[in-house]
């Protein structure tokens, strides 16, 4: 497979980019070998700067559900070009915008658009604080919240993936206010709380984490940090970057029964445009400015633009549940071929999955948290990465990250992954 182009790119791009990226999971350190750089994407492909062509199972960490280029949102972002590209005063946009993430998210009714998911974790917990004035949060350890301060603490996704779950620059006052419990265990989270009454503001938690790979809530776990919440007047946050609009059209909540007090949205509320959101009860929402005494802003928070692509996408979702019927069916298929080559090579693998979201873990433990998810062979995950990658199939980058997976996947895409993965797993052997 020629990759000069891209390795040329990357060369320049490392005078000039810090590691030659703008965002670190996408240097490859994880797996080796330097990153390809992408020049356009069409349906279920990415085609690279040398031509190569891949079928892409991260689909930009989320957003392209539908797949690239997809048609509705291709023509809604053309048909707002012309009117000029932003403008830093309300839109009509804004309010539609606002109007269809309330019908669609139990939880939200009311919502402030902003930039990024980081944006959105940043602002919803500075709400949180300042609702309840209380200082401390609680988070999961594996689980990412964007890369503001309070959140780079026992962090998952690129932040494990450089092996640093913390980061250099976070202040000890900063970390002292963020307590961490692993994931799915409740007991911990009470302790937590009990140790340092009336000072938690919030919980703040990916309801199906996908930053540590794919881990799925335990029964009744999800429901008990509601308990918990309720009879310690903490505040609920769902972390739906990921799963928003993924996973049903109301997201993890919907589906899995669990209304939090706040969410935090991202990825496929853009359609691919630089969005974020965070939203909740009215009561929580008017303590923002201008309204009330939290301050946010933001110079491109509800650009015109983003929000034609919002919109198109989240109406299309919205008015064809068929989508999530297909994103199931996918699912299954994929995973359903890949459970069955773990098993005809006997090597048990863990894969943990939901919906249009899974991850194939290079252990036989069960992943259901951080340490778990730790046990597995990541230099097997490496070797796996790049026997897929050169039969053209593109995968997240770490062993700390789930796929995603888009509408644009044929029966036919399905079964060339699955012959892939088989083929890549028997050549990347033991250990
Ligand atoms: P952004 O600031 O990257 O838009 O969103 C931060 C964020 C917040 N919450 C959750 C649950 C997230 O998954 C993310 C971002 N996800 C990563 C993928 N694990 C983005 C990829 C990257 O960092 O390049």
């Amino acid at each position: 497979m020629n990759t000069t182009t891209s390795q040329d790119l990357f060369a320049r791009a490392k005078h000039v980019i810090p590691g030659g990226v703008n965002s670190p999971v996408r240097a490859f350190r994880a797996v080796g070998g330097n990153p390809l750089f992408i020049r356009a994407a069409k349906g279920a492909y990415l085609y690279d700067e040398d031509g190569n062509a891949y079928l892409d199972l991260i689909n930009s960490w989320g957003p392209m559900v539908l797949g690239h280029a997809h048609e509705v949102i291709e023509k809604a972002v053309r048909d707002a070009l012309s009117d000029s590209l932003s403008f830093g005063a309300p839109t009509r946009k804004e309010v539609e915008m606002a109007e269809l993430i309330a019908s669609m998210v139990p939880s939200v009714e009311k919502v402030r658009m902003v930039s990024s998911g980081t944006e959105a974790c940043l602002s919803v917990i500075r709400l949180a604080r300042g609702y309840t004035g209380r200082e401390k949060i609680i988070k999961f350890e594996g689980c990412y919240h964007g890369h503001g301060d309070s959140f780079l603490i026992a962090a998952g996704s690129g932040a494990i993936t450089m092996g640093v779950p913390d980061s250099a620059g976070v202040t000890r006052g900063t970390a002292n206010d963020t307590l961490t419990a692993p994931y799915n265990d409740l007991e911990a989270v009470r302790l937590l709380v009990a140790a340092n009454p009336g000072q938690v503001a919030a919980i703040i938690i990916e309801p199906v984490a996908g930053n540590m790979g794919l881990v799925l809530p335990k029964e009744g776990f999800l429901a008990g940090l509601r308990q918990v919440c309720d009879r310690e007047g903490v505040l609920l946050i769902f972390d739906e970057v990921m799963t928003g609009f993924r996973l049903a059209p109301g997201g993890a909540q919907q589906r899995l029964g669990v209304t939090p007090d706040l969410t935090t949205l991202g990825k496929i509320i853009g359609g691919g445009m630089p969005v974020g959101a965070y939203g909740g009860k009215r009561e929580m929402m008017d303590y923002v400015s201008p309204v009330g005494p939290v301050y946010q802003a933001g110079t491109l928070s509800g650009n015109p633009v983003a929000m034609s692509a919002g919109l198109a996408i989240l109406r299309h979702l919205r008015e064809t549940p068929r989508v999530y019927d297909h994103l199931e069916e996918i699912g299954n298929q994929l995973v359903g071929g890949l459970t069955e080559n773990v098993r005809k090579l006997g090597l048990n693998f863990t894969i943990n999955h939901l919906g249009s979201m899974f991850s194939l873990f290079m252990t036989n433990q069960p992943v259901v948290d951080f340490e778990s998810a730790k046990a597995s062979d990541l230099a097997r995950f490496g070797r796996y990465f790049q026997a897929m990658l050169r039969r053209g199939v593109y995968l997240a980058p770490s062993q700390f990250e789930s796929l995603f997976l888009s509408t644009a996947l044929t029966p036919e895409h399905i079964q060339y992954i699955v012959q892939a993965s088989y083929e890549s797993l028997e050549e990347v052997g033991e250990g």
